[in-house]
């Protein structure tokens, strides 16, 4: 993998550099053309004949109207998980044309889920509310209905410990007293595969007399 990735790098290097390299030497080969032009016309045939090629000039410029670009994100978009992909390339020299090339098969694999965080609310909890998880932002690139695995722990001698039996979203009152500190971990799921746990810690406030 990462051999192909250097690879990949590689081409694209080289390519690159003849793709610059071939846009200078056209621009030079024009520009020489264009002192040429000046210099047989003359002042006044050469302002019209550089009005003539306005026209065609404005005409090119809606000759691609962005569909190559566009070919690019929609193929990149139209991927989706499981797929098994692979490219094949038909060189040709200008007449002939060469041996079919294909590639290795790429098969596109499950992107987990996110949450940007989670909260725990009410904020501030006192020792009679229940308290409830609130994940925010989940996302899933393949586009996954995410569901959240909840985990409430509390902090008892130097250590967080898992409540039992507390993994829904809200952990009822009789689980805490004023002072304790509770966390809660929340995990996001796509049904294939765990994201990252996000955490949130809220202390339990007194109760106003
Ligand atoms: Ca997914």
């Amino acid at each position: 993998m990462t051999n192909d990735l250097f690879k990949v790098a590689e081409d694209s290097a080289r390519s690159g550099f003849f793709l610059i390299s071939g846009t200078a030497l056209s621009t030079v080969i024009l520009a020489i053309g264009s002192i040429l032009t000046g210099r047989f016309l003359g002042p006044e045939l050469y302002g019209q004949y550089t009005l003539a090629l306005v026209v065609s000039t404005l005409l090119l410029t809606f000759t691609d109207l962005g569909i190559s670009q566009g070919i690019t994100k929609f193929t990149a978009s139209l991927k989706a998980k499981g797929e098994t992909w692979y490219f094949t390339v038909i060189p040709k020299d200008g007449t002939d044309f060469g041996t079919l090339q294909t590639s290795t098969n790429v098969t596109i694999q499950n992107s987990p889920p996110s949450i940007s965080s989670v909260t725990i609310t009410p904020d501030p909890a006192y020792a009679n509310d229940t308290l409830t998880a609130n994940p925010t932002s989940p996302y899933d690139a393949d586009g996954d209905t995410v569901t959240f695995t909840y985990q409430w722990q509390k902090y008892e001698e130097g250590n967080w410990v898992n409540i039992a039996g507390a993994t829904n979203q809200t952990l009822e009152p009789e689980n805490s007293v004023q002072g304790d500190q509770i966390k809660i971990i929340c995990t996001p799921y796509d049904g294939q595969d765990y994201g990252p746990p996000q955490e949130a810690i809220i202390t339990i406030s007194n109760t106003p007399p």
